[in-house]
């Protein structure tokens, strides 16, 4: 018997089934990335997902922001997990962590001692411009402004070295790109004994395919850098010193100068003094354009303990144009090298692999070596628009629509089949679908 065939959702359905997706990663008052990887609130992605409830529940994106700021630590770190009450099982847990040696650690939270990337101003003020309570929406950026500027606060003050403004993560976590070979010199740099690295159980491998997670190896070094920084009771200026792994990140220093911007809107729109939060951006935007790589057209990361530029090129290197950092000539060169790299998923569009395909250690399905992850592209997409490439911009909307359109909503999708991996039914795809779809033509939101 022939197969009923099912055609494609249309944009409505498809967003239904987006919100449907959010719904099912409820866990309490906050969203989990994904049902079984990631059971426990993430950073990053509940600030993505907040964006994607902005246009439809403004209610839930407000306490999405505001329950992971309740989680913030008293010295202005926003920590990249908190950790939901219950048994979702995942490593490192908060006994790994052991973040009350901390003296800044909150009481009534269990929490990581990392960040990552800062894109939460951007949220906050994404939900104010969509917001059919205005006066909700007030109250709720009153409340949140002091704490986005001590988190801004921390980032100046415990991750800057030097007065170029750019911030430093210390783990390859805290860029939010894992595995990205953009940390493989850093880490294999990184020696110890192995008694150094205390007993661990990954669980990651028992939700995921091995095939398309991190290695061992790199759990290692990730384990270890996590021993240092408990041995170190998460205090910052040791562990400036001390720690191996020290990278000023274009993506991370991206973000961080646009959600100055917005920070710097939010206190206008209160009636507060936004000087010094585009002071802020004004220093972190001059020294992302000093990582300018005028070989590749692009921007590279700086390895602090190794002194100069990373080698590895990836995508990412390209984000400093969601910022508005790059000249319009170097802008310009910039997106000739992202057509030059950019792949074809489906019938429409194109997207940007974790990796180019070119690079000898570029591998369709592993995490990010490779694989289409949505929250890259959205920076690539918003980076094309704000330059005036909104054709460019139109065709990576749409090619990120189409992903889960024809292949549900995956953690990321191989470049050369457009076929979804990782965690299924994950949050931050729905929540940047939801986004884009309320972008009817490129830059111009609905
Ligand atoms: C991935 O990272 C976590 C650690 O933070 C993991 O692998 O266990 C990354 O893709 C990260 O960017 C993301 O925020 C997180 C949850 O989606 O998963």
């Amino acid at each position: 018997m022939q197969q009923p065939v099912v055609s494609p959702p249309a944009d409505a359905e498809l967003a239904q089934q987006a919100l449907a997706v959010l719904e099912a990663n409820r866990i309490g008052e906050v969203t989990r990335p994904s049902p079984l990887l990631y059971p426990h609130q993430w950073s990053w992605d509940s600030a993505f997902i907040a964006m994607g409830y902005a246009r439809h529940d403004q209610e839930r994106a407000q306490r999405e922001l505001r329950v992971l700021f309740a989680a913030q630590w008293r010295n202005g770190l926003l920590p990249h997990i908190v950790f939901a009450e219950g048994d979702g099982r995942y490593f490192p847990g908060p006994d790994f962590w052991q973040v009350e040696r901390s003296l800044h650690a909150p009481l009534g939270a269990k929490t990581s001692g990392i960040v990552q990337p800062p894109i939460h101003a951007t949220a906050a003020w994404q939900v104010h411009r969509h917001a059919s309570d205005r006066r909700s929406a007030l109250v709720f950026l009153e409340a949140l402004l002091p704490r986005l500027a001590a988190w801004h606060g921390y980032l100046y003050r415990e991750r800057t070295r030097g007065d170029d403004g750019l911030a430093e993560i210390w783990h390859p976590w805290e860029s939010g790109m894992d595995n990205s070979p953009l940390w493989d010199d850093a880490l294999g740099r990184i020696m110890f004994e192995p008694g150094d690295v205390p007993a661990y159980r990954r669980v990651d491998v028992e939700y995921g395919a091995v095939s398309e997670r991190p290695t061992d190896h790199d759990y290692d070094r990730y384990a270890y850098l996590v021993k240092l920084f408990r041995d170190h009771r998460y205090q910052p200026e040791p562990i400036r010193e001390a720690c191996p792994f020290a990278v000023r990140d274009v993506l991370f220093n991206a973000i961080l100068v646009q959600s100055n911007r917005d920070l710097a809107a939010i206190a206008r729109v209160l009636g507060e003094d936004a000087a010094p939060f585009e002071a802020w951006a004004d220093r972190t935007a001059a020294g992302l354009d000093g990582l300018w790589d005028a070989q590749h057209a692009t921007y590279a990361d700086h390895d602090v303990r190794a002194g100069g530029p990373v080698a590895t090129r990836t995508a990412a290197g390209l984000t400093p144009l969601y910022a508005g950092v790059p000249s319009p000539a170097r802008a310009r060169l910039m997106v000739e090298g992202l057509l030059g790299s950019a792949v074809r998923t489906g019938d429409r569009g194109f997207v940007a692999p974790s990796l180019p395909v070119d690079d000898p250690r570029f591998q369709p399905n592993l995490y990010w070596r490779g694989p289409v992850w949505p929250v890259l592209n959205w920076l690539l997409y918003h980076g094309l628009v704000r330059y005036g490439y909104r054709a460019e911009a139109q065709q990576i909307r749409d090619a990120l629509i189409d992903l889960p359109r024809h292949g549900g909503f995956f953690e990321h999708y191989d470049p050369t089949t457009g076929r979804g991996h990782g965690g299924e039914q994950f949050a931050w795809t729905a929540a940047l679908t939801l986004d884009l779809l309320g972008e009817q033509d490129a830059g111009n939101p609905t």
